[in-house]
């Protein structure tokens, strides 16, 4: 047993027995809600975050079939649409179009059979860029979507890849996103590709989750991953047309690096020690650490800025280095993304686009009312949510847990 792997134990056992003995006071909710987190969210656990009347993952018997959202029935369309503008006169076309209408269109065998020679396994935080909590964290399995677009060569006068899934056959429920043809079709070494997603934590992806097929855009906030996946379209638009860009938001921001504080009690015994947690989120810019700032509410000394504060580094959940013991039975972190093809360590910890538990254990305060800070340095030193405090790029305020010792 090597001294990674005890670490993170003791980690675990660590928070485990605080909360077995009861010093941190568990409500119901935290009781059902393991501290610290899985590393791989139960696909059932996940915050859910899907439009729909009715929601998709809702349906059921014919209408399910109907929807073609049932794995025999689930059928993907790659289509050029027909879009031409004052600035743009010649529209998109595609050689070989994959359409319901000719019966060209890929099930999800012949999508798994691509599977068998360009698969790719990745782990990754979802998180909403509108809401200031992670949403679950999943192993994604499926095959690169330019793998899926080279079934369809020649590609002309395309410039975005746009993609989106059922959404009840009324335009007003459409939820879209898109890619440039770049992102799609070039992925620099050691970075991540968009791909089409048939598992999660090795399983076949739950309707809630977006079954049968998903896209997942390992880089980016939660409204590029579309669920129930139905067709791709190339286009000579070269506007981001999302559904998010509709909405306030920059439909190219990035997962921004962040840390979140649990939801916990507000209320610990004097002399009992003081353990707060949380998870942080990997973004674009990579993460150096995480701080914590405790501050007694006194009204007789003025609270510093939270330039001046005394931020202090929290813990941070350490790699595994068994790593069977965290992914799904038969699969080898060799062969997820990320990590090493040879050792099968993480190359980056956290791994890119993945999320982790902190900690900071606060020791035995005195009675008072206290309020603890935490936040995020990114590999750039930016401390959050800089360099994004406007919430368009990603909700990722500091955030304050307010508690009382008595
Ligand atoms: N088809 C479809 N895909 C969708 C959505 C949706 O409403 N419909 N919501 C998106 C948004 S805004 C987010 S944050 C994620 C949430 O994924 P989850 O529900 O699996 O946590 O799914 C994205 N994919
Ligand atoms: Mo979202």
């Amino acid at each position: 047993m090597n001294s990674e792997s005890s670490t993170r134990r003791d980690f675990l056992q660590t928070t485990a027995a605080i909360a077995a003995s009861g010093l941190v006071p568990l409500t119901a909710a935290e009781e059902a809600k393991p501290i610290p987190h899985p590393f791989l969210t139960p696909a059932a656990d996940f915050y859910d975050v899907s439009r729909g009347n009715p929601k998709p993952h809702t349906l059921a018997g014919e209408a399910l079939v109907k929807a073609r959202l049932s794995p025999e029935t689930w059928r993907l369309e790659v289509v050029a649409d027909p879009f031409t503008s004052e600035v743009v006169k010649e529209p998109a076309s595609l050689g070989k179009p994959l359409t319901i209408a000719d019966g060209t269109a890929l099930d999800l065998k012949a999508l798994m059979a691509l599977g068998e020679k360009h698969r790719v396994r990745f782990v990754k935080a979802m998180q909403c860029l509108n809401i200031a909590e992670p949403l679950g964290q999943g192993l994604w399995e499926g095959v690169p979507l330019r793998e899926v677009l080279r079934l369809c060569g020649p590609l002309t006068n395309v410039r975005r890849i746009y993609y989106r899934g059922f959404h009840n056959d009324d335009p007003a429920q459409l939820f879209r996103s898109s890619l440039s043809y770049t992102e799609a079709m070039e992925t620099p070494p050691g970075e991540l590709p968009a791909f089409l997603a048939w598992k999660l934590n090795g399983e076949a992806i739950s309707l809630e989750r977006g079954g049968p097929v998903r896209i997942i855009i390992p880089w980016a906030h939660g409204f590029k991953s579309i669920k129930w996946l139905q067709q791709i379209s190339v286009t000579n638009d070269y506007r981001a047309n999302d559904t998010y860009a509709e909405k306030n938001n920059d439909p190219d921001s990035h997962l921004k690096t962040a840390a979140y504080i649990d939801p916990g009690t507000d209320q610990f015994k004097t002399g009992r020690p003081v353990t707060i947690t949380g998870r942080v989120i990997s973004g674009l810019s990579g993460l150096r650490r995480v701080e914590g700032w405790l501050h007694r509410v006194d009204p007789a000394t003025p609270q510093p800025s939270e330039e001046k504060a005394p931020w202090t580094p929290c813990d941070l959940e350490v790699p595994p280095t068994d790593w069977s013991t965290v992914l799904p039975a038969g699969v080898s972190s060799r062969d997820v993304l990320g990590f090493d093809p040879e050792s099968g360590r993480p190359l980056t910890w956290p791994l890119r686009y993945s999320m982790i538990t902190w900690s900071a254990t606060l020791g035995k305060l005195k009675p008072g009312q206290y309020e603890f800070r935490a936040r995020a340095v990114d590999l750039n030193d930016y401390a959050q949510p800089e360099p994004r405090p406007v919430p368009k790029t990603g909700k990722n305020a500091v955030e304050v847990h307010r508690f009382e010792v008595a």
